[in-house]
Parts: structure tokens; sequence; C-alpha cells
């Protein structure tokens, strides 16, 4: 009987996880977008009105910024320095003789663990330092650029055949694969830089904490981090911030024009270390949606209860306390973004993309607008939307774009525009 009542019970939660996760129906209905009131980023949570930079500065960025480090993303629990890099091949006549290559291996040691990821760059070779894109890639670095000296990472992959993923391994069939959505010869040709990772080799992109960057940092016998920790996310932006330690370090890069860029769960994670890492000049963010720049009490397409059941890796446990709870947020996504200034940021959707929600992306940069304002930075003037492929370009920028999910050469055009007359000129 007891066995009968456990195989039951058993059984019944599976049946639970599986409706919760797969059961949901988004909505892509702005009239059944529900009523809900934006928090003013200006004034902080006991009340008091933020007038000026130095009490944002003071008071209200540092209360957000401990806010979504503890119950969105999770803190990082400690520290850990860069034990050595390597430039582990390099060539200063890439792609024909426009760029220099580098491929830098990145080591942490910490009692007996390893790990390294490998920074691939491209430094454009008509200027001496060069401003630079920074951003993760789902797919190997050898898939951005058909360039057949590019390492091909060992680390777990998730299968994608047309990817030319088989057993969890990149092959030489994933060269090149990505190169449309990377632009790097448009990106040299721009007098930019381009420095990529495989966002896997920081914590393979699994529901589990063993693996990956989170265990340099257990007590004994721990197995996860703690409920205001760092869930992946977290951990891919620590990454991007240990980039920047060696970017600080190369001579050939202007580390003060340092510009981080994602893709979806990648442009959240460069939201995230833009917010935590003042360090980087601008920030660009992808089609991030859910848990990135849209803001979640519109509960339009993904929401947090979605996203933490099927992606329960991703933020600290203590988000799912808000899983069909957003009005209970005390602040929304602007507040992330609105961490970011006055530095420059780019958000960017896609018309067919409604998962991600294109109108709370543009509303939370909207939103996030005055803090901007207060540095006497120009946003996001009106909450009326820019039509489709209109990019509306200030220190806040943004652009909705015909088709879906994805980087194209058109975003990366803007992108660039945005970088010459905001993070390079206004520098
Ligand atoms: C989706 C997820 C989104 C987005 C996307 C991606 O499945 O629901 O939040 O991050 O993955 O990263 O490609």
């Amino acid at each position: 009987m007891k066995k009968l009542t456990l195989f039951l019970g058993i059984l019944l939660s599976f049946h639970f996880c599986y409706a919760q996760q797969f059961e949901f129906t988004p909505n892509y209905d702005e009239s059944k977008v529900p009523q809900f009131k934006i928090t003013n980023p200006l004034i902080s949570f006991n009340g008091r009105k933020i007038k000026n930079t130095k009490r944002w500065e003071k008071v209200r960025r540092p209360e957000l910024l401990n806010f979504f480090a503890n119950n969105v993303y999770g803190k990082v629990p400690g520290e850990l320095e860069i034990s050595k890099w390597e430039v582990v091949e390099e060539n200063a006549n890439a792609l024909n003789g426009k760029a220099h290559r580098k491929q830098v291996d990145i080591v942490f040691n910490k009692d007996g663990k390893t790990l390294f990821f490998n920074i691939l760059m491209y430094l454009p070779n008509n200027k001496e330092k060069a401003p630079l894109f920074l951003g993760y890639n789902f797919y190997g670095n050898h898939a951005v650029c058909q360039d057949v000296k590019i390492r091909i990472p060992d680390t777990w992959a998730r299968n994608n055949e047309s990817y030319g993923i088989s057993n969890n391994q990149f092959t030489e069939k994933s060269r090149g694969v990505r190169k449309d959505s990377w632009q790097v010869e448009k990106i040299i040709d721009s007098g930019y830089g381009l420095a990529t990772i495989y966002y896997g080799e920081i914590d393979p992109d699994n529901n589990d904490f063993y693996n990956g960057i989170h265990p340099f940092f257990y007590v004994d016998g721990q197995q996860r981090p703690a409920a205001n920790e760092w869930g992946a996310i977290a951990a891919w932006a620590w990454g991007l911030s240990r980039a920047m330690d060696y970017l600080e370090q190369d001579s050939d890069v202007d580390a003060t024009k340092v510009i981080v860029f994602g893709h979806s769960r990648l442009g959240k994670t460069a939201l995230w270390a833009g917010a935590t890492d003042e360090r980087f000049a601008g920030v660009i963010s992808n089609n991030s949606g859910c848990g990135g720049a849209a803001l979640s009490k519109r509960q339009y397409g993904e929401t947090v209860g979605r996203i933490n059941n099927a992606f329960p890796h991703w933020f600290a446990r203590n988000f799912i306390s808000y899983n069909k709870n957003e009005k209970a947020l005390p602040i929304d996504q602007h507040g992330l973004l609105a961490l970011i200034a006055p530095r420059p940021l780019y958000v960017a959707s896609a018309e067919d993309d409604r998962w991600a929600d294109p109108r709370g992306e543009f509303l939370a940069a909207y939103y996030a607008t005055s803090v901007y304002e207060l540095y006497g930075k120009k946003g996001i003037p009106s909450e009326e939307m820019p039509q489709v492929n209109q990019p509306l370009i200030n220190t806040v920028a943004y652009h909705i774009r015909t088709g879906g999910h994805d980087v194209t050469a058109f975003d990366w055009e803007q992108y660039i525009k945005w970088a010459d007359e905001q993070v390079v000129k206004n520098f």
C-alpha cells in the first residue's frame, strides 16, 4: 500500500510538472494584458523621491541592484580571479589581412578544480586600440565565422543536427553555421573588434549545478546554490566580467569602449552583466524577452512561471515566488534597464517574436528613460512604438524589425550606427 501511494504520488507530481510546463497557453492578445501600475524607478522603496544622480547612485541604484541580485538572477557567492591566461593562437593577417585573430584561454583554478573558457577575438588592423563588441555564442566560437583556424570547443553542447552537433559534441560541420548572425566582416569593416565565447564553457545550459563555475564556490557537501544565489544567467554574466578583466589587460583593445551584446537568454545575460559591471560602456539586448528587457507584469508571451518551469536553472530560486504572481514584484524589468544608465543601451525586438513580447521590451526602455534623463541623456520619448524597421537611436535606442527570433545583418547595422554615435563619439 505504502509503495502504491508513493508510486501514485510520483506519478501525480510528474503529471503536475508536465502540465505546468507544457499546458501553458501564452497570451498574445493585447486587450487581455492585465492592468498594473508601473513602479516609478525614481521613487525609492521607502517612498522617497530621487531627484538627482547623487541620490540615484547612493540610494536607489544600490537597492534595485540588490533586489535583482537577491530575487531574480542571484548573487555571486564569492570572488575568483583569473589564475592565468594564454594566447593559444593568433594571426595578424586573418580575414584577408583585415583583422588580427586571437584565441585566448582564460583559466581558473581553485581547490583542485579547473575551468577554462576560450575567447575568440577579431580586431581590425586599421585601429591601434579597437572598441569592441563582447558577446557569448550558442554554437561554439567556430560557428560565428567560416575560418578554419578557429578552435572547436570540446565542452558539452546540446545536440542539434542542423548545426552539426551530435553526441553532445561540436564538429567541423558547425563551422560558420551562425555567421549570418555574427557579421564578423561588417563589424571589422566598421572599425570594431569582436570577442566571443561559447557560453557552455562557463556553465553548461542544463538544469543541474554540479558542473561549470557554480561548484567553485560550494562549501563542503553543498550541491546547489542557496535560494538567493546565482543561477546560470548570473554565472554567464560573471563570465563576461572575467572576460572584461582580460580585455583590460589586452593592449589591442580599448577597454573603455567594450559593448556587451547578447541574444535571447544571452541577451538577458548581457543586461545583467551590464547592470552589475559598470566597466561595460554599452549594452545590447537582442530579443531578450522574459527575464530580460520585457516587462514581466504584462504576462504577454512567456511569463515568469513558465520560464521558471522550463528553465529552473536560469534564475535564483527566490524568483519562483513570482510565478503567477508578477503583480507582487516591487520593480519590473525597466528597473534592470535603469541600472545601465547613463551608459548607452540598445533594446531590439522582432515583429514575429511575440513570445519575447516586443511591446513589453519597448515599454521597459521607455519607463527606464527617466533615469537616463536625470543624467541629461536622451531615451525613449513616448509610449508609441516606432514603425517596424525604423530604429529610434538615442542613448537608449530601440528597434523592432521584421522577422523572427534571431540576430540579423539589419540588427548589426543599427548596433554599429548607435555605437558610433553613442559609445565611440560621445565618450
Ligand atoms: C526560449 C526561452 C526564451 C529565450 C529563448 C532563447 O525557449 O523561452 O526566454 O531565452 O529560449 O534563449 O533562445
